[in-house]
């Protein structure tokens, strides 16, 4: 139980530390976003990914301190990488958890106005786990989120029971496709079919599309030919500290 206390400290101490992944536009390769995902350096234990620790974060129901760390980290280096116009937006994940707050749409509001950050170059990106929980509660916070501009972002699409009904329900403006669709659109038939089927719902509701998880130049190939229009993935790049961000954007870091 000394690591949750050790969690605590470090949420206050700067010790999670957004590293960032970025988000390209298939047809021209260029950066558009980028997702922060949480790491955490522990004194003794080392280098932490969030398998070690987000299931510690949930039970000591500190998923929303987490949270507000990683947009205070990373808002600031966000929003010079956007003034220098290397880039368009900010995604960072929001756990279903932080739903059963009835303020988490004020909170991120809060934030956005602390650290000065454009509401539009925010992605909030949320799982259809919020959506089982409480439909109409998550309903009203994301549509508070996205009436100030927020953008909302359904990850991991296209696995678990994807209820495309929500697409309607909620003010959704992306479409992340889980990585374990996109591993077989180049080697598989009925994958292909699958995504084109996404494809034409997407663009039926006018939603933006998101492949994460692409790992080769044949995947990136059939899910730009079969019309998915950002790419995420170890292709172009993994999850990196901000320096090396900074440096993959062309900039001093
Ligand atoms: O970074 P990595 O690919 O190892 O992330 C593993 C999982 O942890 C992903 O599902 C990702 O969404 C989640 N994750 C990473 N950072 C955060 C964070 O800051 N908040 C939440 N809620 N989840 C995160
Ligand atoms: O938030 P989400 O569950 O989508 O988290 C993204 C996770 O996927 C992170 O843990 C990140 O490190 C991981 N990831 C990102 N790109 C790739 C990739 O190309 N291949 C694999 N296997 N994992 C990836
Ligand atoms: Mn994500
Ligand atoms: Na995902």
């Amino acid at each position: 139980h000394a690591l949750g206390s050790d969690f605590v400290q470090a949420i206050r101490d700067g010790g999670i530390e957004p590293w960032f992944q970025p988000i390209v536009d298939g047809a021209s390769c260029r950066t558009v976003g980028v997702e922060a995902l949480a790491r955490w350096t522990h004194p003794t234990l080392g280098f932490l990914s969030p398998a070690a620790f987000l299931g510690l974060a949930e039970e000591r129901g500190l998923m929303h301190d987490l949270f507000a760390a990683m947009m205070r980290r990373a808002c600031p280096l966000a929003r010079t990488w956007i003034r220098a116009g290397r880039l368009d937006y900010l995604s960072i994940n929001l756990s279903p958890s932080q739903f059963k707050l009835g303020s988490v749409a004020d909170d991120v509001i809060a934030l956005l106005a602390e650290l000065d950050f454009p509401p539009q170059a925010l992605t909030v990106e949320v799982t259809e786990e919020v959506l089982l929980n409480d439909l109409a509660r998550a309903r009203v916070q994301l549509e508070r989120l996205a009436a100030h501009g927020v953008r909302i972002a359904l990850d991991d699409f296209g696995i678990g029971y994807s209820n495309i009904g929500y697409l309607r329900q909620l003010p959704i403006q992306t479409l992340k496709l889980d990585r374990l669709l996109t591993q077989d659109v180049a080697t598989e038939h009925k994958a292909r079919s699958i995504l084109s089927a996404i494809v034409q719902i997407a663009r039926a509701l006018d939603l933006h599309m998101v492949s994460e998880g692409v790992e080769d130049s044949s995947q990136a190939l059939w899910l730009t030919h079969l019309g998915c229009r950002s790419l995420q993935g170890y292709l172009f790049g993994r999850p990196m500290p901000a320096d090396a961000f900074a440096t993959h954007l062309g900039l001093d870091p």
